[in-house]
């Protein structure tokens, strides 16, 4: 299992990052850890975490499955998190000093599912302030199995330097966010005018992934494909310019236990430093 990129990343897709908000890393993960994360993910289906949730209502083909905090449960997934290519990776698009571990988050799509993922941003989701030109917030969406532009999440260009908090929502349809008292606006129905936004997508392999940050805007279609699993994996890494910020309403995750008080730089057990690598393991 590589440490390093396969192929490593360059200031171009670096500045793609900082300006687009999304870019797709090729070949940053070998064969090995796909394997152990495809094994992983299936184990956690079979025996899912405290946090799972389904999101295709009975009767529907397919279905939406979301999980969280596989690193907790799954060594694979562990050695992933803390100790793969991805923490110096986030350093290096942050522009970061230090980072840390934040969370992880499961999103199958077995064939045939029709449920959307609705179009949002994640950094409403979290009990998380920030200072400075990029939210803090790198995520890497990895698929584990080949995924079309079609099936693929997209992202709107330039969309995390809108300026918004857009209410967020659960997948679920029939399931309320309560966002508390916050003064957040319904993020816009990108599938109703398609043609006024520049989306970006792409063609994945496993090994690939896309790197995006807290605020750009995000959705994906159902799994059309009636033979093709659509498994992907997203680790979630903060910026030393990210601080703990609790909040009224719902968050999520609900992580608990973590003893962070407003204004702490965020750390401890749970969100462990990632980079710089302390050399162990
Ligand atoms: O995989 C999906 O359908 C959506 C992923 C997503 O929303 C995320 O990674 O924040």
């Amino acid at each position: 299992m590589n440490r390093e990129p396969l192929l490593p990343v360059t200031e171009g897709e670096a500045r793609a990052f900082r300006d687009d908000g999304a870019v797709c890393l090729r070949r940053v993960l070998d064969m090995d850890w796909i394997e152990a994360l495809r094994r992983a993910v299936d184990d956690d289906i079979a025996s899912p975490g405290p946090m799972v949730r389904l999101n295709t209502p009975a009767g529907n083909p397919g279905r939406f499955f979301v999980d969280f905090q596989l690193w907790q449960r799954q060594p694979a997934c562990c050695a992933a998190a803390l100790q793969s290519p991805m923490p110096a990776i986030a350093a290096q698009l942050l522009g970061a000093t230090r980072v840390n571990w934040y969370h992880d988050h499961l999103l199958v799509k077995e064939p045939g599912t029709m449920e959307r993922t609705p179009w949002h941003h994640d950094f409403p989701y979290y009990p998380l302030q920030t200072t400075g030109e990029l939210d803090g917030v790198a995520s890497f969406w990895v698929p584990l199995d080949p995924v079309s532009r079609d099936t693929a999440v997209e992202y709107v260009r330039g969309s995390h330097k809108w300026g918004k908090r857009y209410a967020p929502k659960f997948f679920r349809k029939d399931a309320g966010f309560d966002s508390g008292a916050m003064a957040v606006e319904e993020a816009p129905d990108i599938d109703a005018q398609r043609d006024r936004y520049d989306l970006l997508g792409w063609d994945l392999e496993p090994g690939d992934m896309i790197a995006f940050t807290g605020l750009t805007l995000h959705g994906a279609p159902g799994n059309g494909s009636l033979v093709r699993r659509r498994r992907a994996w997203v680790l979630r890494y903060l910026g030393d310019n990210v601080r703990w910020s609790t909040r009224p309403g719902a968050v999520s995750p609900p992580i608990e236990g973590h003893g962070l008080k407003d204004g702490d730089r965020i750390g401890g057990a749970l969100f462990p430093e990632v980079w710089p690598a302390t050399g162990a393991g």
